[in-house]
């Protein structure tokens, strides 16, 4: 019989972490024990700034009182409830509240736990819609070079992110890609939207016109690319992808898990772009992070395609165990509150100037080859050391660490998305802490 039993305390040895350099990080962890506003604090008591809203979730702020309020009574009251063919007040109000805030025409509310399943739900929801109103031969998914929408099958299938698919055999048949948007020669040290790309949604034409148009069933992008290190529409681009989505009858995803709740300065991407899905994708910041959920946000129309056969019958085969789980319903409550009391998913318009002008100053550093921003999003790329591409960004976030910042960084880029109650002294401090760091990296 094999002794699995732990004989070092605290071992490291058997939590196989995710997306994480398992090895190194072992041989010199970086833990946290504590985080409350605007920062954490580590086992040896030092603070850090966050500059990334934990992974880009904690739009609140840490340990806000009114979400850590909810999650704790609720726990005592309703620990859990079935998600199927049973239901509990906080999962319904939680949806009332949120189609307060989202897009009109986006008021019909499917719970997940995460951008993951977010993504898968709403791939599905667009394959069955078609096949419910009698148009079964649109089972194609359009999504886009660099995308990511998280890493399950359809997710990865979708995305473009080559290391997250290139271990993982041939993915989902059907799929197409449209390129990315980046364009560092015309746009570099854009300020907001860049001027140049936007003639690069007409290749969904021309994708449209190789598969045959009534073989699409959806197109799903990020309206501000995160992941891949913040790519960020060209003026006109989006407006351009939703006209051709319209003229084929493609429904259009959206997927916000990033771009939710508050990160541009408007409640949602489409709010901000005016550009307007017929599906959204959300997590992340619906409970500030502090508790899995996500919800696809889909129209009535889409909705009410699956509300027809006998009234007994469960009209769409998906959901999770924990889709609305009560405890999560009410963070998400309580999140909501959160941000309405302090104006938190307007408040990023009002500092985008100042983030954008603070952002900017550090242009001048020898190693920075662009500087991008939109609402509370920022993303400076250095350029690659000769033959090891990501160690200078990776350098850069040791020694930010180090020095009291997290930054977060994806290939040679350093992203920024701070939570959203970040004051104007607190951007100048992490700004600050990243040009020290530039100058003391190799
Ligand atoms: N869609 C988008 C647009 C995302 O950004 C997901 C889906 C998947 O969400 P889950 O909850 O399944 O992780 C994401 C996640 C980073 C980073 O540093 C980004 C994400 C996750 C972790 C790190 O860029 N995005």
């Amino acid at each position: 019989m094999p002794d699995n039993t732990t004989v070092i305390p605290n071992d490291l040895n058997a939590f196989w972490m995710p997306f994480t350099a398992n090895r190194q990080f072992k041989s010199n962890p970086r833990m946290l024990s504590k985080a409350k506003d605007m920062h954490y604090e580590t086992f040896d008591g030092r603070k850090i700034l966050d500059g990334t809203a934990g992974l880009w979730c904690v739009n609140a702020g840490h340990s806000r009182p009114k979400i850590v309020d909810a999650i704790q009574k609720q726990v005592a009251e309703l620990d859990y409830a079935p998600a199927f063919q049973m239901g509990h007040p906080k999962a319904f109000e939680l949806a009332n509240r949120l189609i307060d805030i989202t897009p009109k025409s986006l008021n019909k509310v499917f719970y997940t736990n995460s951008g993951s399943e977010s993504v898968e739900t709403a791939l599905k929801i667009a394959l069955a819609y078609h096949k419910i109103n009698g148009d079964g031969g649109r089972t194609r998914l359009i999504g886009r070079e660099r995308g990511y929408h998280g890493v399950n099958f359809g997710g990865i299938s979708v995305g473009g992110i080559v290391n997250n698919r290139k271990m993982f055999g041939t993915l989902l048949s059907g799929v197409d890609h449209l390129p990315h948007t980046h364009l560092p020669e015309k746009n570099a040290f854009s300020k907001g939207q860049p001027e140049h790309g936007a003639e690069l949604a007409d290749e969904l034409e021309r994708i449209a016109t190789l598969h045959d148009p009534s073989t699409i069933a959806a197109v799903i992008i990020e309206p501000v690319a995160g992941s891949t290190g913040v790519l960020i529409p060209p003026k006109g681009y989006l407006e351009r992808i939703r006209e051709i989505c319209d003229k084929h009858g493609f429904l259009l995803i959206f997927d916000e898990v990033i771009t939710g709740f508050g990160r541009l300065g408007s409640p949602f991407a489409a709010d901000y772009f005016d550009v307007t899905p017929d599906i959204m994708t959300t997590a992340k910041g619906l409970t500030s992070g502090v508790i899995p959920m996500g919800a696809v946000i889909v129209t009535e129309k889409i909705h009410d395609s699956f509300m027809n056969g006998p009234e007994n019958m469960i009209e769409f085969f998906h959901g999770y165990t924990y889709s609305g789980n009560p405890i999560a319903a009410a963070a998400g409550l309580g999140t909501l509150e959160t941000y309405s009391d302090e104006n938190l998913l307007t408040r990023g318009s009002q500092l985008a100037e100042y983030w954008e002008k603070k952002l900017h100053t550090l242009s001048q550093h020898p190693f920075v080859i662009d500087i991008r921003n939109i609402g509370l999003i920022g993303a400076i790329e250095l350029m690659p050391i000769e033959g090891m591409p990501t160690k200078r960004a990776f350098n850069a976030f040791l020694k930010a660490f180090q020095k009291g910042c997290l930054i977060r960084t994806t290939g040679d880029i350093i992203a920024l998305s701070p939570p959203l109650i970040i004051t104007e002294s607190q951007i100048d401090e992490l700004i600050g802490c990243i040009g020290e760091v530039l100058y003391e990296i190799d």
